[in-house]
């Protein structure tokens, strides 16, 4: 049996769209019948990830956006919707940055601009699509974290600006639910093969802060990036169609433990 396209015909926008799980959710898309504009703050990477979209048969549009910038936001998703002659069905949230350190560690710098990143960019990018979406319904699907939801060592912001966007998701869902607009987020547990997953491994000094991290998980070993692509696809699809406000949990029953 040919498998369905479940987004054939629909116009996708996908943020941080030019490496790891936001690329990954691209191409599912697009692969599953979705026009596709590509955002991301790397115009090299972008590029790139565009030509490879490409070369698979994909109808792809690609934007240099930085989605912490406010007018920036704007300018790109009136250029973005009008390329897309007005309508915009799905929006993916992927953009975000993770850092570290505890309260007393970490600089008003570094905090700001993890907010402004995954807090601010959520937003905005929800804002400037939410007008056109608003015509015809259409859904948006925000990177939430475990992170949002219990607390990561050392991870003051991070974890701070995924409780946020959780929020933001619910709040937005009770607002816009019967605009015919389903908000959703996602919150993935540790996923190992991304430069996200590999910059936090990254600050496990030795085997043994590993292991502890893995411990974490009753399942055994940390995420792939096509687990939580499946589940996106999934809260972005007409399959979804009562799931509305949900903070989504794939996370190999971390948060359960
Ligand atoms: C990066 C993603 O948002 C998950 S943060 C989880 C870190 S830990 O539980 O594996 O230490």
């Amino acid at each position: 049996m040919e498998m369905s396209k479940r987004f054939q015909g629909k116009q996708a926008v996908v943020t941080g769209a030019a490496s790891g799980m936001g690329f990954d959710i691209a191409k599912r898309l697009g692969m599953e019948g979705a026009t596709l504009a590509i955002l991301d703050i790397n115009q090299d990477a972008l590029a790139e990830a565009a030509q490879v979209l490409r070369s698979d048969g994909l109808i792809v549009n690609a934007y240099q956006l930085d989605v912490s910038d406010t007018t920036a936001v704007s300018n790109c998703f009136n250029h973005l919707i009008d390329n897309f002659n007005g309508t915009l069905d799905i929006l993916i949230n992927n953009a975000g940055i993770a850092d570290f350190g505890m309260v007393e560690t970490t600089e008003s710098d570094v905090w700001n601009k993890v907010m402004a990143v995954n807090v601010n960019g959520t937003y905005l990018c929800a804002k400037a699509a939410l007008p056109a979406m608003k015509q015809h319904g259409g859904t948006i699907v925000n990177f939430g974290s475990i992170a949002g939801m219990v607390g990561i060592p050392n991870m003051a912001a991070y974890c701070t600006s995924k409780a946020a966007v959780i929020g933001l998701t619910k709040q937005m869902a009770v607002d816009y639910s019967k605009l015919g607009i389903r908000v959703n987020c996602i919150c993935p547990g540790m996923v190992a093969d991304t430069d996200m997953g590999r910059q936090i491994l990254g600050t496990d000094e030795s085997e043994a802060l590993m292991q502890k991290r893995l411990s974490k998980y009753p399942i055994g070993r940390f995420g792939k990036s096509e687990e939580i692509v499946a589940a996106v696809l999934f809260l972005a699809s007409d399959e979804a169609s009562f799931v509305c406000g949900s903070a989504f949990t794939v996370d190999g029953a971390m948060t359960a433990f």
